[in-house]
């Protein structure tokens, strides 16, 4: 027999199970000593950018303070702000990645 409208256990399914996942912004700050070519870098190896995505990024934290690399789950988005602030304290640079609910 075929249903022309969802019965009530669908209808509460619909709500307590499909929502999507909290997504969070992976926020890069600006600060005055690390090098224009560095943070190009990392948005290259990190977020998957190419150079002139990567490029028009860095100038916009640059001039503007921070902005937004990615928007990812949580987990993700945690493992990035890591990855990024680890390779920065390698190469002895003070860049700085965190991240904001979306
Ligand atoms: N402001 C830095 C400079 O003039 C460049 C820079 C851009 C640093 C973006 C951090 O997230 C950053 N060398």
């Amino acid at each position: 027999k075929t249903r022309v409208s969802p019965t009530p256990e669908t209808v509460s399914e619909s709500k307590t199970e499909i929502q999507p996942p909290p997504m969070y912004k992976v926020i890069l700050l600006n600060d005055d000593y690390t090098p224009m070519d560095f943070v190009v870098e990392v948005l290259q190896l990190f977020f998957r950018m190419d150079l002139e995505k990567a490029t028009q990024v860095m100038l916009a934290v640059h001039y503007e303070g921070k902005g937004v690399c990615g928007i990812y789950t949580a987990d993700i988005a945690e493992t990035k702000v890591d990855q990024v602030n680890r390779y920065a304290r390698k190469h002895e640079h003070p860049l700085l990645c965190t991240m904001e609910k979306a």
